[in-house]
């Protein structure tokens, strides 16, 4: 299906959509199922206004230009030692890992091992690793691929804490939690009973107790649905497959509880007062199928009452599936039809929506159309409303359904009134102002709610801005996450970098300061201001219970063929230059780092046995493994230490 043909079924597209040229780059196969299911608008069109909109006929192929000018803003290209303004927290998509880039200048500084083995560091070797991975009775590690995509951080007062970060593992239905202090995944749990678990976010208050002013909950949405329990049986009964969505509690990990809904989740908001939490669903169709799943015109937006359904909980109204103990409320439409007891309601969104992003003002959800050229504003308190009683239809909390371009993803805000859509087919970022969309809706035709277009290179999935998932949004940066990166960077053969684009928002016009190649294949990111982190570079011996405090503790001890090697480091030396076991033996080996110095960190590797990871200073590493084959084998450093790190080794001698 030609890209080109789309205008003919949007009849009310604005006429930069029907300029074919701009999109003349999009006649792949990747994209072509996107454009097959495109709906039109009804809601009256809005041609684009300022400048970029005319820049619609830019060939493609040089990469359009966005907007001329440069950023004054400071930051953007740091001198030699000076330090990003801004963190930023980037899924890594299938390589399962989360990155830290340093904003705005978009360097990557650091790569947060979770879900998938990590040979930089020794994630998936270690134990202390393998023990948050999860391994298989044999203590091999149960998985080894991972799908980060949405990455989001604990709040406080509607603002980041620092404490954790989360993220999603779409292929196995894991949340991972990373300390935001040494920057470590410490848990992984495995939510039951789903899978497609795409959307996370933590809540940003308690929806009942006023003095929990911070995240304890986080909310998980499953894209597929599944039979329940998923055990073999009613496998060919498409239709009664079904969806949840998930609460997991902060502290301990554990799902909390899970919630039975119609149609199936995709991304994740919560509100400011965490009262609501929403997920959009692209197939409320409940199809198995490609054509199904775009046979609707309107799908939702569900919204969660958090209360009301913790309260069903603890009034035992819930059932569980399998071997699952997780309490399952029911969400459904049919049993939520009276709003006072609902605890749930579903809002229509047009076909196929996509992002679901709440507003640093606290009072919209924006849900993007994908296959609609759409925006949804959805006011919260209208929400509420309902569940009080005082809305009689549900639909009526939408305010605004404003068409923006074709393939619109993710939304993300500058706290001054703007938000910035991706426009996947497009290849463009819309800049609107909510208050002007929500106006025009009502009536007012002649409110111009687009205030500005910028190409980007290309197709982009997600956008975020500094500060924009919090009640702090600076309206400064702005990355883009570009799916595709084709002529931007030098060709290395068939895997193409993504693009990360820099824009300077601080302005009414958006302008254009940076490409950045990434590897594949980020998601979602997050920025803020470095402030918000108190990072640690030395850990506590305390922290590790089996922490070898003195050099003198070291040493070998047997337990049948059970042995355990100790030692400790201080650069350049390991505390044993040698030790001895015997062949068949299983080895436990610790190691201390008793360095204290920051950035002293050592490795140790040793031949033929798959051994190597690291120990950062004041840390405690350790990995198990047998020795199956007599002989010398050299041990060594693998992480510069120090003028002598060559000779940092240890001989582990086999006897047969
Ligand atoms: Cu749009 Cu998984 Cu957030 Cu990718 S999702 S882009
Ligand atoms: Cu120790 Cu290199
Ligand atoms: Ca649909």
């Amino acid at each position: 299906m030609s890209q080109d043909k789309t205008p003919a079924t949007a009849p009310s597209a604005t006429p930069e959509l029907t300029v074919p040229g701009r999109r003349r780059f999009l006649n792949s196969a990747a994209v072509a199922g996107l454009g097959a299911g495109l709906a039109a608008c009804n809601s009256g069109s809005q041609s684009a206004a300022p400048a970029g909109a005319a820049s619609g006929a830019a060939p493609a192929a040089s990469g359009g230009s966005g907007h001329a000018g440069t950023s004054s803003q400071p930051g953007l290209h740091p001198k030699p030692g000076e330090l990003d303004t801004y963190y930023g927290l980037w899924s890594g998509g299938h390589t399962g890992d989360v990155r830290v880039l340093g904003m705005p200048s978009g360097r990557e500084i650091l790569r947060i091992p979770c879900f998938v083995p990590d040979a930089l560091v020794g994630w998936g070797i270690t134990n202390e690793s393998k023990k948050v991975m999860g391994t298989k009775a044999d203590g091999s590690l149960r998985y080894t691929v991972g799908d980060t995509h949405h990455v989001h951080a604990s709040y406080k007062d509607g603002d980041y804490d620092g404490r954790y970060a989360f993220v999603n593992d779409k292929i196995n239905s894991r949340i991972a939690r990373i300390r935001l202090d040494y920057f470590v995944c410490d848990k992984i749990t495995e939510i039951p009973n789903i899978q497609g678990f795409h959307g996370i976010f933590p809540d940003k208050r308690d929806p009942v107790d006023e003095k929990i002013n911070y995240t304890t909950r986080v909310f998980a949405g499953a894209e597929f649905h599944l039979p329940l329990p998923n055990d073999g049986k009613g496998m060919d009964k498409p239709e009664t497959y079904r969806a949840l969505f998930t609460c997991i509690d902060v502290e301990t990990m554990n799902v909390r509880w899970q919630a039975l809904i119609d149609g199936n989740c995709d991304l994740v908001a919560t509100s400011y007062d965490g009262k609501l939490a929403a997920s959009n669903q692209y197939n409320t169709e409940g199809g198995a199928h490609f054509a199904e799943m775009m046979s609707a015109e309107r799908d939702a937006c569900v919204f969660f009452h958090i209360a009301r359904i913790e309260q069903a909980v603890k009034d035992g109204k819930f059932k569980t599936y399998g071997d699952s103990k997780v309490p399952v409320v029911d969400c459904t439409r049919k049993s939520n039809e009276d709003p006072k007891t609902a605890l749930a309601a579903y809002v229509s969104v047009p076909k196929n929506p996509h992002g679901v992003n709440a507003s640093p003002d606290g009072k919209y959800f924006i849900c993007s159309g994908k296959l609609s050229p759409t925006a949804t504003v959805i006011e919260l308190a209208k929400v509420l409303d309902w569940f009080d009683g005082k809305l009689d239809k549900i639909d009526k909390a939408i305010v605004a359904e404003v068409e923006l371009g074709l393939g619109p993803l993710h939304t993300a805000f500058d706290g001054r009134g703007n938000a910035f859509t991706t426009l996947f087919l497009d290849s463009q970022v819309v800049k609107w102002n909510v208050d002007a969309a929500i106006k025009f809706h009502g009536g007012d035709k002649t409110a111009k709610y687009v205030v500005d277009r910028l190409d980007v290179h290309y197709q982009p999935g997600h956008l975020n801005a500094s500060g924009s998932e919090t009640a702090k949004a600076d309206g400064k940066w702005l990355a883009v996450g570009c799916k595709f990166s084709k002529d931007r960077f030098l060709p290395v053969g068939p895997l193409h970098p993504e693009n990360e684009q820099i824009v300077d928002i601080s302005g009414e016009k958006m302008i254009l300061t940076g490409d950045h190649p990434v590897r594949g294949e980020p998601h979602d990111f997050i920025i803020f201001k470095r402030e918000l982190l108190r990072p640690k570079q030395v850990y506590s011996l305390d922290d590790f219970p089996n922490a070898i405090k003195d050099p003198k503790d070291g040493g070998i001890t047997r337990n049948g063929k059970k042995v355990t090697v100790k030692m400790t480091t201080q650069a350049p030396a390991y505390s044993l230059p040698e030790f001895t076991v015997k062949k068949g033996d299983e080895v436990t080996l610790i190691i201390t780092n008793l360095d204290k110095v920051e950035d002293l960190t050592h490795g140790f590797a040793i031949p033929k046995f798959n051994v190597n990871f690291i120990v950062n200073p004041q840390e405690t590493a350790s990995v198990t493994f047998v020795v199956d084959k007599p002989g010398v084998y050299w041990c060594y450093c693998t992480h510069f230490c120090h003028a002598l790190h060559l000779e940092m080794r240890s001989r582990m001698f086999v006897e047969a």
